[in-house]
């Protein structure tokens, strides 16, 4: 027979009467298990979902990229500016330092990313600041005293965001994680030759950050071929429908500025070269960017299997080294090399290394003097003896 609900009041009624504790302990455990029901299925929120919620919270956003960004971080940072663009966050991408490397240059002109460069931490352009592909802010003035907002990065390290922080180290790029988001969204990447309104879905992808994200996804990962995960092919082909591949070849391809060429042929005559290694000093330059370019270029020369190369621009010597040489952990070399240099640092992986070798209280003479004493100390190094 059923039971009525006055029927049902009253006996639940008389139970509390009977049994208070008992009653207690019920409602205590209703609870308990209601809240581990909402923490497990924040758990499990999607990271989109958790980033769009954080994110909504908010005004507005300062998107940081890292100093010098390169196409993964401006495209990540594309991609949390869109995302906070349709919650009606105003977000403005910020970054510190230079975008000098033709291909990031062309990424920044051709997919027309809106990027604000600042030097002190004053200058950000809000009080929640999302860090991207990088965890921890550096590069301007005040960076330490920074606490993110969020966090969002494929790289090890410290740093953690005060709301929100999804770090994937396991990730080739940081682009793979935002794509992640649109996803976790069901964002629908549009077609170049489409327009989003045509789309009719809540989170369109436009074409502009599909290109970005990919290229983003395609340099970190070396066109896929090292470093990459599962995530970063199955957010390629997610991105791709949306792809514009005119762009995609421009960005790739950029003209190179004669300066950068001029480099790379000082760095292919001046060489000296010892067994298997060699050495170039470029002299002075005007754009410290054509080094790391200088060095992939004479890598490539037939039996040379490690070279460095370095130059000199406003008393600052700039080196950078590859290395194909299983014996030669370039960062490690470097390292090596100039570790008895006042007011040098230097460092990086087994492949690619660089360094800095800051002008101290002296004349440029003797500047010339430390770039020539450096070929002996970095061949030396090479070969193991220091
Ligand atoms: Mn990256």
């Amino acid at each position: 027979m059923p039971v009525g609900v006055d029927e049902a009041v009253g006996r639940i009624a008389g139970f509390v009467g009977r049994h208070p504790e008992l009653a207690a302990a019920a409602v205590v455990s209703v609870l308990a298990v209601g809240s581990v029901g909402y923490a497990l299925k924040q758990f499990t929120r999607p990271m989109g979902k958790q980033f769009v919620d954080a994110v909504s919270e908010r005004e507005e956003l300062a998107v940081l990229t890292h100093p010098n960004p390169d196409p993964d971080a401006m495209a990540a940072a594309m991609g949390v500016a869109r995302l906070a663009d349709e919650l009606g966050v105003d977000a403005t991408i910020q970054f510190a330092g230079q975008v000098r490397h033709q291909e990031n240059r062309a990424f920044r002109n051709l997919l027309d990313v809106d990027l604000v460069q600042i030097e002190a931490a004053s200058e950000l352009a809000a009080e929640a600041v999302v860090l991207v592909d990088h965890n921890e802010p550096r590069g301007f003035t005040g960076a330490e005293a920074v606490i993110p907002f969020a966090v969002v990065d494929h790289h090890p390290g410290d740093g953690s965001g005060e709301t929100f922080t999804d770090v994937r180290t396991e990730y080739g790029a940081c682009s793979t994680i935002v794509a992640k988001y649109f996803r976790d969204l069901d964002a629908v990447p549009v077609p170049p030759e489409r327009h989003e309104s045509e789309l009719g879905v809540t989170y369109p992808i436009p074409s502009q950050v599909a290109t970005g994200l990919l290229f983003g996804i395609l340099t970190d990962t070396n066109h896929l071929t090292s470093g990459v995960a599962d995530a970063d092919f199955d957010a390629s082909r997610y991105l791709y429908p949306g792809v514009n591949e005119s762009l995609l070849e421009r960005i790739a391809n950029p003209q190179v500025s004669a300066d950068v060429l001029e480099t790379k042929a000082r760095a292919i005559e001046n060489r000296t070269v010892e067994g298997p290694f060699a050495i170039s000093d470029v002299g002075s330059l005007s754009n410290v960017d054509a080094v790391p370019q200088a060095a992939d270029e004479l890598i490539k020369l037939e039996g040379v299997t490690a070279a460095v190369v370095y130059g000199e621009r406003e008393g600052t010597i700039h080196l950078s080294g590859r290395s194909h040489d299983d014996r030669i952990h370039m960062g490690r070399t470097l390292q090596a090399a100039v570790s008895d240099v006042p007011n040098a640092t230097a460092g990086g992986h087994a492949r690619m290394g660089g360094g800095q070798i800051d002008p101290a209280d002296e004349e440029s003479a003797v500047a010339a003097d430390r770039r020539s004493a450096l070929v002996s100390r970095l061949f030396e190094a090479l070969e193991g003896d220091i």
